[in-house]
């Protein structure tokens, strides 16, 4: 076993969407090794700069703003009505989602001003929305939003401090199969998304008690909760229900194989995936 890549280098590599073949380099003098990267750098630029040609002259849309629309179109097709609701919220309906305080979460919120903050999810929102179309539309009442939310979260490869989140909801005077018709509904946005291999695992959370999460090749791509629920009082809500949050960073990160979220999210030193210093 000679010499790797010095950190600085991996980092660039990385950075240019080396893969794994790539990054575990081997080399027996650090002449060898700077000379491999120059080439191996010049390369992955030229590949780079090909895949940003190709955005301007074929797709000239991000894979984020399309699996957007493939989503919506899907969930449209399945009989949901898309929302859109504000991005700024009240401290209240944080607290009536939980989240006071003394909770994990609250340390995570962007505040506006003492009142307002940015969203960190889009429940408090489609609660409200529920609430009111389902005394106008009565049972069922099919809804989902796709918008931007905001955390304060460590950063890492797999976390943005802004993501979008796509948060659907089934509101229905009851269901003999609930989990039965939650697992058909993460089918169908799996397959809008155009990925398979999806497990389920229960798991903790601060806020539902319980979610079951959607998990791909290890990583959550979304957490779902089967209602009632102890938090439906505070909004006036007695039916059942099934909601599902996807984050769509992570759909595309894993799709794609991408080894950083942050090539995907909103940035100005990537588009579509693809580093702008090249
Ligand atoms: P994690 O445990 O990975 O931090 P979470 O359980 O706190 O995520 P949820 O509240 O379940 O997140 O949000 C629903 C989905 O939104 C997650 O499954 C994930 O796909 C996405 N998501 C949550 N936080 C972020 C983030 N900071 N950046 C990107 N996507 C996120
Ligand atoms: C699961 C994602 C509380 C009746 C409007 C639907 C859900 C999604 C969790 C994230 C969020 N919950 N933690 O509830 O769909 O946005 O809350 Si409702
Ligand atoms: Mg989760």
């Amino acid at each position: 076993m000679g010499m790797e890549w010095t950190l600085t280098q991996k980092r660039r590599l990385r950075e240019l969407n080396a893969g794994c073949e790539i990054l575990n380099g081997d080399f027996s003098t650090p002449s060898e090794r700077d000379e491999a990267f120059r080439l191996m750098e010049k390369f992955l630029v030229k590949r780079e700069k090909e895949r940003l040609f190709l955005l301007r002259d074929v797709h000239r849309r991000p894979g984020l703003c399309l699996l957007e629309d493939n989503l919506a179109k899907a969930l449209v097709s399945a009989g949901f009505v898309q929302v859109v609701t504000p991005m700024i919220i009240t401290a209240e309906s944080l607290e009536k989602m939980s989240v006071g305080n003394d909770h994990p979460l609250r340390k995570q919120v962007y505040w506006v001003d003492d009142r307002h903050c940015l969203r960190p999810m889009l429940a408090p929102n489609l609660y409200v929305m529920l609430r009111s179309l389902k005394r106008i539309w009565g049972t069922p009442v099919r809804i989902f939003e796709i918008g931007t939310c905001f955390r304060r979260d460590s950063r890492g490869r797999s976390h943005l401090n802004e993501f979008t989140m796509l948060n659907l909801v089934e509101l229905e005077a009851e269901y003999h199969d609930s989990l039965g018709r939650l697992k058909e509904l993460i089918d169908t946005v799996m397959s809008a998304v155009g990925m398979s291999g999806h497990e389920l695992c229960r798991e903790e959370s601060e806020v539902y008690g319980e979610t079951i999460d959607i998990v791909v090749g290890g990583h959550e791509v979304g957490s779902a909760v089967i209602g009632p629920n102890p938090l439906d009082d505070q909004w006036a809500i007695t039916d059942p229900w099934v909601g599902i949050g996807f984050g769509l960073e992570r759909l595309l990160v894993v799709k794609e194989g991408y080894d950083n979220i942050a090539k995907v999210g909103r940035s100005l030193a990537y588009l579509d995936g693809t580093s702008l210093r090249l």
